[in-house]
């Protein structure tokens, strides 16, 4: 790949790694609420995005290309509720699905084609992670903040995927 497609998949790496911390502080966040499925929920999902950091790496350097991690930027959380917690999740998965749009369409520009595989991938992946986080905000509004919902959905999210 040339050295622009280059420094925007390494910026995408950083966003992953971005993201997996964004996790990590929402997982303490639930912890503190006494939501421990809640909180393992987020974990989980910390480590997919290291994993989809580590899956951009390797395509680089399959192709001998060199990713540069840089500055992780550790976002502020304010959230008054769990699910303006979950908001927050979906809100970093909505943007990370338009970096990997624009990642799309200068791979496609450049007609970097030994990509497009992995993007696609990522494409995919956005869609279900999306769908996924949005459902979950969706029946926290059902729940609205009600103790025996949010431990009920607690003890479904301690033993789903993330
Ligand atoms: Fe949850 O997003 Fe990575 O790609």
């Amino acid at each position: 790949m040339n050295e622009e497609l280059e420094v925007e998949f390494g910026k995408q790496i950083t966003r992953e790694f971005e993201s997996a911390m964004l996790y990590r502080q929402l997982a303490v966040e639930l912890e503190l609420r006494d939501l421990p499925g809640m909180a393992s929920w987020m974990r989980n999902h910390s480590s997919e995005e290291l994993g989809h950091a580590d899956r951009l790496v390797q395509h680089m350097t399959n192709r001998e290309n060199r990713p540069v991690i840089g500055d992780i930027a550790i976002p502020s959380i304010k959230a008054d509720t769990v699910t303006e917690i979950f908001e927050i999740a979906l809100d970093a998965e909505k943007d990370i699905s338009e970096a990997i749009r624009a990642l799309y369409r200068l791979a496609q520009e450049q007609g970097d084609i030994d990509s497009r595989p992995t993007i696609d991938w990522f494409v995919s992946e956005q869609i279900e992670e999306e769908a996924t986080v949005s459902e979950i905000v969706g029946r926290l509004h059902l729940v609205n903040e009600d103790g025996s919902g949010l431990l009920r959905m607690d003890a479904e999210l301690a033993s789903a995927g993330a």
